[in-house]
């Protein structure tokens, strides 16, 4: 302990900056492009949630011992003695280093550590809820949602409003929500092979309401017998996700900050960049769907100003477009979907 006390601080804080790197390459790029005094709140803010979510996330960890964990977490982060391990790999150090995550929100000032604090306590005890119960109903889905990054997308506002850069509109908290919701739909989407093939335990983040009309286990999707039906379901759970794509350029749109706004709207790029190329895609169903390297490196490079943001969605929603067949069950939604999105741009 003695010894842990003389780290000098910045070797805690480039420690997390290489953990930051190390779990997340995209997050890590738009989190080093902020202000110096955005940049460290938001890569603790990062690392605790992170780490909170290896939590949730290990499904070898029993019921008794993860639900305790993840509605204290928030208590944890104050406590550079804390220790627990699980998760693999670069999650796993994670885990192993978290004293070094601590140290360095200790050192934030106060109004971020509430911020963190009060949004750690939030969606640990959310996660304890789904740990509990699965998601069977739409609003089950919507919760859930809200819990993993719509809360976060609030704490996020919280922090460019306390930072100074930023006023927001009066109607902030609900675009925060839409931004989170519309990021973490695609999200489940996007890994419905990677959860449901989960060890020792599947993960199913798709609401039991909407898979049922197709299947009789959400598993069943992944059988080449049931293809159509598994795209058909893929298509309605992307129409779905893009309702929140009106919200989100509102919330864009009244950013000041350049960096805050890359910050926002990088994410929301890739996210509809993923929805184009889930639309449709059997492959969501068989193996990895992600945005080719390329195109990852021009978002990152070409997103500055809302024409951007306008310009990028145009050209995924037209990707998305041209693959819609009029035998799709819910082709017409699709299409008023993607036109409400084109008109704004
Ligand atoms: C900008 C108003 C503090 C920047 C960014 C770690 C990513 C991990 O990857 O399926 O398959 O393991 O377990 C709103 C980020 C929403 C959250 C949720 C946007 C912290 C994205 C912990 C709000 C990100 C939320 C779990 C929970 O999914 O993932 C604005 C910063 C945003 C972390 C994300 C992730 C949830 C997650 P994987 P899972
Ligand atoms: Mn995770
Ligand atoms: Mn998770
Ligand atoms: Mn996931
Ligand atoms: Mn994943």
């Amino acid at each position: 302990k003695k010894a842990q006390m003389q780290i000098p601080s910045g070797a805690h804080w480039s420690l997390c900056y290489s953990m930051l790197h190390n779990v997340s390459t995209s997050f890590s790029y738009v989190i080093h492009q902020l202000r110096t005094e955005l940049r460290n709140p938001m890569c603790v803010f990062y690392l605790v949630l992170r780490a909170l979510d290896t939590v949730e996330d290990d499904t070898s960890i029993p019921k008794e011992v993860k639900l305790p964990i993840l509605t204290s977490f928030h208590r944890h982060i104050y406590d550079r003695d804390w220790h627990f391990s699980c998760g693999r790999d670069e999650f796993k150090v994670l885990m192993d280093q978290f004293h070094h995550v601590s140290s360095a929100f200790l050192q934030l000032e106060k109004c971020y550590q509430e911020v963190i604090k009060d949004i750690t306590k939030r969606m640990g005890a959310g996660m304890a809820k789904f740990i509990c119960q699965e998601v069977e109903t739409t609003e089950d889905h919507i919760e859930y949602c809200y819990y993993v990054a719509g809360l976060l997308g609030f704490g996020l506002s919280k922090i460019f409003l306390a930072s100074g850069l930023e006023v927001l509109t009066p109607d902030w908290e609900q675009l925060s929500n839409s931004m989170g919701l519309f990021l973490h739909k695609t999200h489940i989407i996007k890994d419905y092979l990677e959860d449901i093939n989960e060890i020792p335990e599947p993960r199913k983040f798709w609401p039991r309401q909407i898979w049922s009309k197709y299947v009789a286990k959400l598993e069943d999707f992944k059988d080449e017998e049931n293809s159509t039906k598994a795209v058909q379901c893929l298509n309605y759970m992307v129409t779905d996700a893009m309702m929140h794509i009106e919200d989100c350029f509102k919330y864009l749109a009244a950013l000041r900050d350049p960096t805050v706004f890359r910050f926002c709207a990088i994410p929301q790029i890739m996210a509809i960049g993923t929805l184009s190329l889930c639309y449709d895609n059997v492959q969501v169903f068989r193996g990895v769907v992600k945005v080719r390297r390329g195109t990852t490196a021009k978002v990152m490079d070409g997103t500055k100003t809302m024409d951007d943001v306008y310009g990028a969605f145009y050209d995924f929603s037209c990707m998305l477009k041209a693959k819609v067949d009029e035998k799709d069950p819910n082709a017409m939604e699709t299409l008023d979907r993607v036109e409400a999105v084109q008109k704004i741009c």
